[in-house]
């Protein structure tokens, strides 16, 4: 499971040089950023514990966030492997859906200074 945010990252790096990562956006100001982009990885995750999800910068994310950001009836993690945060996902979603983290799908990343 980490090897595949390790991929992930490496493609960070590569787009971005030094220093990046999955972008983090842990308040609501923060996610209105990411609400137009389609299709995209970011950095948050349950791979370490089913369920409990983690920012890129370790962070956990907090529940009155999430109930805001997924998309409703998400993340159900319907396959075993949906363990990263997607935002649009899938075709009509306008917010975060779980998907399995092997997909290739556009990345948001950051650089941290
Ligand atoms: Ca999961
Ligand atoms: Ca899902």
């Amino acid at each position: 499971m980490a090897t595949r945010i390790v991929v992930i990252l490496v493609i960070c790096i590569l787009r971005f040089r030094l220093n990046s990562r999955l972008a983090v956006f842990n308040t609501w100001e923060k996610f209105q950023i990411v609400i137009p982009f389609v299709d995209a990885w970011i950095g948050l995750d349950d791979l370490e514990t089913e369920g409990t999800f983690k920012w890129a910068d370790g962070s956990v994310l907090d529940d009155n966030l999430k109930s805001r950001i997924f998309y409703p009836g998400e993340p159900n993690a319907v396959y075993p492997e949906e363990d990263c945060a997607c935002q649009r996902c899938w075709s009509n979603y306008n917010k975060l859906c779980d998907g399995p983290c092997y997909l290739a799908k556009n990345y948001l990343c950051e650089k941290v200074i």
